[in-house]
């Protein structure tokens, strides 16, 4: 399953790098791609594996915010 999350604007493109890394290490996770000019992450993942949620929390727990 494919989804695009909208993250708060990213300060740098360091921060793309970390959150893009961090969920393609994510169980479940197939493809990542962290747009740091949109602040968007594309995600692939296997919905039986992992959940939006799961993913989210990634995303927080590196201390970002989803809009
Ligand atoms: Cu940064």
């Amino acid at each position: 399953m494919k989804k695009t999350i909208q993250l708060e604007e990213l300060v740098c493109p360091m921060c793309a790098t970390k959150i893009e890394t961090a969920l393609k290490k994510a169980p479940g996770v197939n493809d990542a791609t962290v747009l740091y000019n949109a602040s968007k992450a594309k995600v692939d993942y296997d919905e039986t594996k992992t959940s939006l949620e799961d993913l989210y929390k990634v995303i927080t727990g590196l201390g970002y915010e989803i809009k």
